[in-house]
């Protein structure tokens, strides 16, 4: 997926900025900002886990359908 990086520098607390708080409320980075999210409306979604879990659901990779499997990607299960 084609992206572009917007680097915020948290040792000038930029990551406090209102604009920067717009996209991730919890001013932490990592965070995005999907152009084309559901509905094609634009999404930001913040936190790297909920991140990794909605670029792998909107790519269609990395997270199997399978139950079993799904829960061993995401790391919360004993086999
Ligand atoms: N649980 C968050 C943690 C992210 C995090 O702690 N980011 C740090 C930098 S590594 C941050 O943005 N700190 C800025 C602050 O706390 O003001 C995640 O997984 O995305």
């Amino acid at each position: 997926m084609p992206y572009d990086v917007h680097p915020v520098n948290i040792g000038k607390n930029e990551q406090f900025a209102p604009e920067f708080l717009a996209i991730s409320p919890n001013n932490r980075i990592p965070a995005i900002v999907d152009p084309a999210g559901p509905g094609e409306a634009p999404i930001s979604v913040f936190e790297s886990g909920a991140i990794l879990i909605y670029l792998a659901e909107k790519s269609g990779k990395f997270l199997p359908a399978d139950a079993r499997k799904r829960i061993q990607v995401l790391g919360a299960c004993r086999t």
